[in-house]
């Protein structure tokens, strides 16, 4: 796979509305996206998932961004025949997952076209479309049912609503009983780690089809106890970063599954990984968002279209987040299903006007 030529684009988007959470107030998207190109000219993208500052993961824009420039760039002008290869030659850095994982979609990218394949078929998955999500943050019950029902009208089946433990679990049973045909996912962002077990149970009692991140990354009596004794199934999302923590789910019997974001854990070769052991161990598994553009959510459909992803993910519409996302292909639920891309490559092209406005700064490389 000769690499000729790298591109690191920053850029900084404005959301529609601020996503607003126990964790952050997030009014912009700020990312790095990159762009590879060969010989013959043909191009990969990647997009890394990382915010801006450390308050969801320790990596961040600055930190993708350096040890790309320092580290990986300089890997991708090595010999390499695959993805694989290049990931195997890449294996001695220590973390910085967002930042290998930025790589290793371009490389996919770029791979999948000169086979003359979509990113989709390349990794053998059989699905067209996939169940689409929204997640929904919220102030008042009324802006909640408001905002779960405008999304029902859509199309939506899947909801995922942010919860803290200050809501009142009494007015979410009746948003949840008054629509019938969703199936409603709670994200807690592990925010029950500091109030009583009590707290916890009420919401247990609501209905929700599962509870996600109800305690804090590391807090696995807590997660052992709920997933154990209490009824509602709990899924892992901050607490999974490599296949390794999945496997602690498994053995330490800490919740009935996990929420596998691409990004998170280095991309697609530990995601397929992690899939299969999920398959192998009847954890349940979704793909989640990151508040991602459309890079890295075309990517995503990809991995969440393999058969083993089991619960619908985080695939919202692209003018759920944005005015207008940096691809020009736009993401549409039909029917409460999202498209998988089946162009070459992960199937998405840069929206140059967009893009133009949304750069922030540019880095380049050649061989
Ligand atoms: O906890 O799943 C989360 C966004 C940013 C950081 C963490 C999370 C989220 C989401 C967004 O819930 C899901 C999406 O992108 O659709
Ligand atoms: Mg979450």
């Amino acid at each position: 796979m000769k690499i000729k030529s790298v591109k690191l684009m920053r850029v900084k988007i404005p959301l529609k509305h601020p996503f607003s959470t126990q964790l952050q107030h997030v009014t912009e998207r700020e990312s790095i996206l990159m762009l590879i190109k060969d010989s013959e000219g043909r191009e990969g993208l990647g997009e890394s998932v990382a915010f801006s500052t450390p308050w969801y993961t320790e990596e961040t824009v600055d930190t993708v961004e350096s040890i790309l420039k320092k580290v990986l760039i300089p890997e991708l002008f090595t010999s390499f025949t695959t993805p694989e290869e290049w990931v195997t030659n890449s294996s001695a850095i220590k973390g910085n997952k967002m930042a290998i994982a930025t790589v290793e979609m371009a490389l996919w990218d770029l791979y999948a076209k000169q086979q003359q394949l979509s990113f989709r078929t390349l990794i053998g998955s059989e699905k067209s479309e996939v169940e689409a999500g929204i997640v929904v943050t919220w102030q008042t019950i009324e802006e909640l049912r408001e905002k779960v029902k405008q999304a029902e009208q859509v199309g939506y089946r899947r909801i995922k609503i942010k919860i803290t433990p200050s809501n009142h679990p009494s007015e979410l049973s009746k948003v949840i009983s008054d629509f019938p045909r969703l199936v409603f996912l709670a994200d807690a962002n592990g925010s029950f780690s500091n109030v009583s077990s009590e707290r916890y149970v009420a919401f247990d009692q609501i209905g929700f089809h599962w509870i996600e991140q109800p305690f804090k990354e590391k807090d696995w009596q807590k997660s052992r106890w709920a997933h154990t004794q209490l009824k509602t199934p709990i899924l892992l999302d901050e607490s999974i970063c490599s296949l390794a923590d999945v496997q602690d789910v498994t053995e330490l019997q800490l919740a009935s599954g996990i929420v596998l974001k691409p990004g998170r854990v280095g991309g697609y070769l530990p995601s397929r990984q992690i899939i299969e052991w999920c398959q192998q161990h009847q954890l349940a598994v979704y793909i989640g968002g990151m508040i991602e553009f459309g890079i890295s959510k075309a990517f995503n459909l990809a991995i969440a279209s393999l058969k083993g992803v089991n619960i619908p993910g985080d695939f919202s519409e692209s003018h759920h987040f944005w005015h207008q996302d940096i691809i020009d292909e736009p993401f549409l639920v039909e029917h409460g299903k999202m498209r998988v891309p089946d162009a070459y490559g992960i199937g998405v092209t840069l929206h140059p006007f967009i893009l133009q406005q949304a750069i922030v700064s540019t880095y380049h490389v050649e061989s």
